[in-house]
């Protein structure tokens, strides 16, 4: 089954919107199967955004992912990928439509509270690295078959 990468950034934490965040794509139907609270270090900040190293936002996207806990998730289930982004919303805020975590929620694209794969090839390279294989539980839920045909 497809999985993806999510983080609760540091302002999601801060805001006290990590529970509101989960809430919204755990109810799609996707399913939990890792889950972890971290502080990134630099390293490891620039590894996860290594595509945008170079760019004028680079320094200031590991500030602030570097500013505060976070919270890393695997979600697993059909087209997790795509899902949990329509979920999710536009990078930013302002042009993510109403409905969305950064539609609802946020106002800045510097402040945009949720990161989620953007391809099944990233989600490999990025759950890699937050998630080691033993802390990724397969398991089922008594309710799946209503879910998943
Ligand atoms: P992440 O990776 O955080 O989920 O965001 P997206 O996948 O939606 O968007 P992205 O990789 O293009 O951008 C990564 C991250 O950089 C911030 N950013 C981006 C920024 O601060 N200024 C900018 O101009 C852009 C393009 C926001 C998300």
């Amino acid at each position: 089954m497809e999985r993806t990468l999510i983080l609760v950034k540091p302002d999601g934490l801060q805001r006290a919107l990590s529970g509101e965040i989960i809430d919204r794509l755990e109810k799609t139907g996707l399913k939990i199967s890792g889950i972890k609270l971290l502080r990134l270090s630099e390293d490891i900040a620039s590894k996860h955004y290594e595509e945008h190293t170079g760019k004028p936002f680079f320094e200031d996207l590991v500030n602030y992912i570097c500013s505060g806990p976070i919270i890393a998730m695997v979600l697993e289930g059909p087209n997790a990928v795509e899902k949990a982004r329509n979920i999710i919303g536009k990078t930013n805020p302002l042009e993510s439509p109403a409905g969305t975590i950064r539609g609802d929620l946020g106002l800045e694209v510097s402040r945009n509270l949720i990161h989620g794969s953007a391809n099944i090839s990233d989600a490999n390279r990025e759950i890699n690295i937050f998630f080691e294989k033993h802390e990724i539980i397969e398991y089922k839920r008594s309710n799946e078959k209503w879910i998943i045909d």
